[in-house]
């Protein structure tokens, strides 16, 4: 069996993986992501025990146990970079000996959810709105470093996006990847809940059409994407790392989706950032509805 280098696969002197500085022992296999190393104490705050708590860089852990389910909350930081990392590395805990460095012969399947803050696209779902990531549209390019990331992508989605709003080509080709539908038909409330397609952004700002002092290569760009729609699922939110976690999840064998509180109106104008009384909200109709 082929033996995986010290340098791709980098554990730490106790034993741990590289970044995240946990053990296979110390992750559950039901996982709430968070971006803010903060809300990881804001979700921890429900469990009825904690078993572990680590903390590396961005990367805060709390391991422990609500309604005696095991939930990993742990924090990705900003960004679909930081997703490779954590995607990786969860995949790493669950299906790789850390110590003999070979691939572990029983696949083990995670459950990923992330609960986020994003900027709505539609003045009709507006600040403080609840909205399911049905499908992910990436334009970070993550996926794309991958070998048949086509197997896990809706081409016909990519392809139909990239028409509708004019993407140019000197930015990474956008992908499209579907959620878990198990995880997506549980989260969604109608009347609760907003179901559509999120975009992915690699930035907070020129990368989501924010102009401040620098003009952007796609003046205007969403008014195109505010309109795009893909059998029944309407473009809805902008955040950051929901296509990379649909995607890497899809192709390790893992289920995924996100779940985000609209902190922004991008129509509208308005915005929300004393949001934490609506998120600890949206945390609780989480774990709820995830956990019963
Ligand atoms: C940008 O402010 C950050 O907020 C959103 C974006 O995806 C990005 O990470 O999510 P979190 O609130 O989970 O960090
Ligand atoms: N997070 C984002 O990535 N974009 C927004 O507009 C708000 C939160």
């Amino acid at each position: 069996m082929e033996t995986i280098k010290t340098s791709e696969l980098i554990t730490n002197d106790d034993g741990s993986i590289f970044h995240l500085h946990l053990t296979p022992e110390e992750l559950a296999s039901k996982i709430i992501l968070v971006g803010d190393p903060g809300r990881v104490n804001t979700v921890a705050s429900h469990l009825d025990s904690i078993e572990i708590e680590r903390e590396n860089r961005e990367f805060h852990t709390i391991t422990g146990r609500y309604h005696k389910e095991r939930i990993s909350i742990i924090s990705t930081g900003i960004g679909p970079d930081n997703i490779d990392i954590v995607l990786n590395e969860l995949d790493a805990l669950a299906n790789i000996n850390l110590k003999s460095k070979q691939i572990n012969s029983e696949h083990k399947s995670l459950q990923i959810i992330r609960i986020g803050t994003c900027g709505s696209v539609q003045a009709e779902v507006p600040v403080n709105s609840f909205v399911i990531s049905a499908a992910s549209i990436g334009i970070d390019g993550v996926l794309r470093f991958y070998k048949d990331h086509e197997r896990v992508c809706d081409v016909a989605m990519e392809e139909a996006f990239i028409q509708h709003c004019q993407w140019t080509n000197k930015t990474a080709r956008p992908y499209a990847v579907r959620a878990s539908e198990e995880l997506v038909g549980k989260l969604h409330k109608p009347g609760i809940t907003v179901k559509g397609i999120t975009l992915t952004a690699p930035g907070f700002y020129g990368p989501q059409g924010r102009v401040l002092r620098l003009p952007i290569e796609m003046p205007n760009v969403n008014a195109r994407i505010n309109t795009f729609k893909h059998g029944d699922l309407p473009l809805i939110n902008y955040e950051m790392e929901s296509a990379p976690i649909a995607g890497l999840a899809a192709l390790m064998g893992h289920q995924a989706t996100t779940i985000c509180l609209v902190i922004a109106n991008r129509q509208t104008g308005e915005a929300n950032p004393d949001y934490h009384a609506h998120m600890k909200q949206l945390i609780e109709y989480t774990l709820n509805t995830l956990i019963n």
